[in-house]
């Protein structure tokens, strides 16, 4: 009890000292601002924000939203999305924010592409592609309508698309990488690939959409990379799929291919795959 009271009275007689005073008024706002500073950095780095990029109907919001919480009787909604979507996992202190920007043409796709990677830079990008096998959305492309268009007319058509689109998104992706003081990362997510024999789906990766590849998207992807330089974009593919279900066009139908637990196999690589790109994992 003595040494009790000894020490209140020690700390009473040191707040009453004009420079110990004068150091903690001081003092204290410098730590406080500091920490404060340091704080948003430090949940950022954890908690990085992502930009989800790809064509209408490739399969943004269900890949997402599988990746973020897994339902095996998953059935997505029909529609286009409207808005820019979040969503988002954690595992323990870490975690992942993802920023959809729809693909169809609608008021929100400008100005995702002006908030995520112009005023608000995102932390790196998926843009997610699928072979062709985007699903066509009533009104949103010319080819969902004609119903003379064969399935693998329509893929042709879709790949071409894909193209245009990732050109377009790639001049975003340039401008990221401009103002960006740290080095960015694209995942190009090949997703439905439960739609593609396992050794398309690889040849589809490594010689379609790879850095290395042959073709018009390998191309695109190639001069995005000349424009920025390697130095500050850190370029990775891989396949996936988020449900496994038959893709049908014009009455032709492509069976899935996909079971749960081969699904929740990519999932998770996927998953990892994010973890380390941003560093969350060596
Ligand atoms: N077989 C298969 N079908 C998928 C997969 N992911 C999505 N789909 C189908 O593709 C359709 C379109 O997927 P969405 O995720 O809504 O597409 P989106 O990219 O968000 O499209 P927008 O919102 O228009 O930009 C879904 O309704 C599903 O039927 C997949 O991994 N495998
Ligand atoms: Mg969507």
């Amino acid at each position: 009890m003595p040494v009790a009271r000894a020490v209140v009275t020690g700390v009473q007689s040191l707040a009453r000292n004009k420079v110990v005073r004068g150091l903690a008024t001081t003092a204290v706002p410098v730590v406080i601002g500091a920490a404060r500073e340091r704080l948003p950095d430090a949940y950022r780095a954890r908690n990085p924000i992502v930009a989800v990029t790809g064509l209408g109907g490739s399969g943004k919001t269900v890949l997402v939203h599988q990746a973020c919480s897994r339902k095996r009787d998953y059935s997505p909604i029909e529609f286009e999305s409207p808005t820019v979507e979040k969503q988002a996992w954690r595992t323990g202190l870490s975690g992942m924010r993802f920023r959809i920007v729809p693909g169809g043409d609608v008021a929100a796709r400008r100005t995702g592409f002006e908030q995520l990677f112009h005023s608000e830079p995102v932390d790196g990008v998926v843009h997610v592609v699928a072979d062709g096998l985007a699903t066509a959305r009533p009104g949103s492309t010319p080819q969902a309508l004609d119903t003379s268009l064969s399935l693998d007319a329509y893929r042709a058509l879709q790949r071409e698309r894909e193209v245009e689109d990732f050109r377009r998104t790639a001049t975003h992706i340039a401008s990221l990488v401009g103002a960006s003081r740290k080095p960015i990362w694209l995942l190009i997510a090949v997703t439905k690939t439960d739609l593609l024999h396992p050794h398309v789906a690889n040849d589809v990766v490594e010689n379609y959409y790879s850095l290395t590849g042959h073709s018009p998207f390998a191309e695109a992807l190639r001069d995005l990379r000349r424009q920025v330089g390697d130095g500050g974009l850190t370029t990775a593919v891989m396949p996936v799929y988020a449900i496994a279900q038959d893709f049908e066009f014009n009455g032709q139908r492509l069976a899935t291919r996909g079971t749960d637990s081969d699904r929740d196999a990519k999932l998770d690589a996927f998953r990892h795959r994010l973890r380390h790109l941003t560093g969350q994992i060596s």
